[in-house]
């Protein structure tokens, strides 16, 4: 463990603060981590609904990005929104020289539907940043876009991470939030299928689940903790989060960023 581990976000923002980077810097210090910023993109957003998004020109997002690294230390990184390819690219160059994990959070879409990525960015997310991710970890409807097959059970979840697998991640996990019944999770990993379940809670108020699962994730590695139970961590904390919502907004409200998991 590193005497302050440090983990940084390459993610849109949301300026409501339940999503986005502003949900990932939360659960990073919320779960003991050191959290840094990226900004890729602005959303103009409330609880209600996403108004306007601008990209930030892909110099801009390497130029942040080479201002942390040659001066700060990071032990684990995650991707949130990315907006189109040409940031997408300027991210994949500088990753290729990671020396830490990288988690990749495939998202395409605000909770409202607003994309949050251009089309022709999916290939460029796919050739580009995959090869240089350790963890993967796109929902069923980013799983069906990344591979072109219909992802609406467990069989057909193990297949596409598969087909996943050979973008080069290292490791593949497919949520399974939105399936009938309880929310189960396959990680494809090392050769290896693990499913990892939890109840289904019903609420209205699931502004940001993605990220701050994610998140969570990408804390745990921050701490060299094994991915396993850093998985295992990031479940409970947004079963919690979730189960305790603290109903602010008149829309589809934040998660309790402020539980333990
Ligand atoms: O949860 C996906 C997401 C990611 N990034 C930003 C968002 C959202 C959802 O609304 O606003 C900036």
């Amino acid at each position: 463990m590193h005497s302050m581990p440090v983990a940084l976000t390459i993610a849109g923002s949301d300026p409501s603060g339940g999503a986005g980077l502003q949900a990932d810097l939360k659960v990073f210090h919320q779960r003991g981590v050191y959290g840094m910023s990226v900004v890729t993109l602005l959303t103009v957003q409330n609880t209600r609904a996403v108004q306007n998004v601008f990209v930030l020109g892909p110099e801009m997002v390497s130029a942040q990005l080479d201002a942390l690294l040659s001066d700060l230390p990071c032990h684990a990184a995650k991707t949130g929104a990315l907006g189109n390819a040409r940031v997408i690219s300027e991210i994949a160059v500088r990753a290729k020289s990671f020396r830490f994990p990288l988690v990749v959070d495939p998202v395409m879409a605000s909770q409202h539907g607003q994309a949050l990525l251009d089309r022709e960015a999916v290939t460029t997310l796919k050739k580009e940043l995959f090869p240089s991710a350790f963890l993967i970890t796109p929902n069923l409807d980013e799983a069906e876009s990344l591979t072109g097959m219909k992802v609406r059970d467990l069989t057909a979840m193990e297949k596409a991470a598969k087909c996943m697998a050979q973008d080069g991640p290292q490791a593949i996990l497919i949520k399974g939030g939105h399936l009938e019944g309880d929310a189960v999770d396959l990680l494809y990993a090392g050769g290896k299928v693990q499913l990892f379940e939890s109840r289904r809670i019903k609420t209205a108020h699931t502004h940001g689940t993605g990220c701050t699962f994610s998140a969570v994730i990408t804390a745990e590695l921050a701490k060299s903790k094994p991915l396993e139970r850093a998985i295992q961590t990031a479940k409970a904390f947004v079963s919690q989060a979730l189960e305790s919502s603290p109903k602010l907004g008149q829309g589809e409200g934040p998660l309790n960023l402020f539980v333990n998991g």
